[in-house]
């Protein structure tokens, strides 16, 4: 095993989920060949999202027995599991969650295992699968496995496949997973799905798919609709002033990050109540798979923008080409904020009547709060108040970059927090060296954890 094929799949372990069997997968790799290493991606070989054409039909058999990376989920860590003969034992809790969706807003949502979205399932195609719930909310609950080919007992939905699991009650699942593809599970009743109760369900393939992914990234997509001065989501809502990506809004959203070079899958699901076009900036994806699994290349076509609906799944590729912080983000404008509903009280809706002094000593008071150093938002110009419908984006920036500081923003330039908001997170495509670097600050003893426990 060549250096850098050994050191891509330790950082995969280490960045992706890594704390469960997928890694020992990973480890058996044996092909040298028909692997391509982020080097000889960025010597032009591969620069097309559509991936490289027909590897050589003599090699197609070394490649059949490889593992497939596993997907990562940032601020979201992996549900483990034990082995019980040849089943694989996973054990889900739906619970109240204390959720830190941004450092000055904690919601009271409800989760799995104290964590909200729940934390993250990755099988393997053909495992055989067994939850078991706890139910430790206060009213009945289900699971269900959406978009899984399962027996019906199987399905979750309270009387039609099964009773309700009552408060302090458990129930087991268990099924064969004969598909591969991106899915989730959910409580089958729709106040709880706005409540929190989501989480991943990845079944990698028995043969990974070609052309092969160096990174590979799962966002979960949910929106919130928390009045001013309370933690408790309004489920009865119908619009939204929480966007979050894998349950934080933007800046907290911890980056992605990608080689120069390398190939990235993006996994995007959606249980909410609107539909979200998912922007990239700077490169090119294909839709290479849906809720039903993976897509045929034929089907492939070029884009930066997908929409991803209520209960769908989109996973994209793309080749990582250009260097920079690359925002991934919801395109619609109410989407790309944070509610400062909390911090501008009287200000609010009202656009009128708002002086510059008046909406900086706003910022600063939240500032002293949390606390981080508030830095002088851009300039306006010296007759804006003059201006009908000033001010409009002036003063909603809110560089934070000390709170939400992590191994992955290290090296972003001063105050990149200001320009990030609501449901966003940023591909940091970066260079051998940085990527080192920042891996090396992860590792580092003492290093943050992940924020999945919320507040
Ligand atoms: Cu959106």
């Amino acid at each position: 095993m060549s250096g850098t094929r050994r050191r891509f799949f330790h950082d995969a372990a280490v960045f992706g989920a890594g704390l469960f069997g997928l890694g020992e997968g990973l480890r058996a790799g044996t092909l040298e060949e028909g692997f391509q290493s982020p080097r000889q991606n960025e010597n032009g070989r591969h620069h097309s999202p559509y991936g490289s054409k027909g590897p050589h039909p003599a090699k197609e058999n070394t490649l059949m027995h490889e593992r497939a990376v596993p997907m990562a989920t940032p601020d979201l860590a992996d549900l483990p599991h034990e082995m019980d003969g040849g089943v694989k034992v996973f054990r889900l809790v739906a619970e109240p969650v204390k959720r830190k969706i941004a450092p000055f807003k904690t919601i009271d949502a409800w989760g799995y295992n104290g964590s909200c979205p729940g934390l993250t399932i990755q099988v393997q195609q053909g495992d055989r699968v067994r939850v078991v719930l706890e139910n430790r909310l206060p009213e009945s609950t289900s699971m269900h496995w959406h978009g899984l080919e399962i027996p019906i007992e199987q399905d979750g939905v309270p009387y039609i496949s099964q009773k309700p699991v009552a408060p302090g009650e458990k129930y087991v699942y268990e099924f064969t997973v004969h598909q591969e593809g991106t899915f989730f599970y959910h409580a089958h009743s729709a106040m709880q799905e706005m409540m929190g109760l989501i989480g991943f369900f990845v079944a990698h393939p028995e043969i990974d798919h070609k052309p092969r992914v160096d990174h590979d990234y799962g966002l979960i997509l949910q929106e919130w609709a928390v009045l001013p001065s309370n933690t408790v989501p309004n489920t009865a809502a119908m619009e939204y002033n929480w966007l979050t990506f894998n349950g934080v809004c933007a800046p907290m959203t911890t980056p992605l990050l990608a080689r120069v070079g390398s190939r990235v899958r993006l996994r995007i699901v959606n249980l909410g109540m609107d539909h979200h076009p998912v922007h990239l900036h700077g490169h090119q994806f294909v839709v290479t798979g849906t809720e039903g699994g993976r897509a045929p290349e034929s089907t492939w076509y070029p884009m930066n923008t997908v929409l991803v609906g209520v209960a769908q799944a989109r996973v994209v590729e793309f080749e990582a080409k250009y260097p920079g912080a690359w925002m991934i983000h919801c395109h619609l404008p109410h989407h790309m904020m944070n509610s400062m509903m909390d911090l501008l009280r009287d200000r609010q809706i009202q656009t009128a009547d708002q002086t510059e002094a008046k909406a900086i000593s706003q910022m600063e008071s939240l500032a002293r709060s949390v606390p981080f150093e508030h830095v002088h938002p851009s300039p306006v110009a010296r007759d804006a108040e003059k201006v009908p419908g000033f001010p409009q984006d002036a003063f909603m920036e809110m560089g934070m970059d000390e709170v939400v500081e992590k191994p992955e923003t290290y090296g972003l330039p001063r105050n990149w927090s200001a320009g990030m908001m609501g449901m966003m997170t940023m591909i940091r495509v970066v260079p051998e060296k940085e990527y080192d670097a920042i891996l090396e600050r992860k590792n580092a003893p003492g290093a943050p954890a992940e924020h999945h426990h919320g507040s």
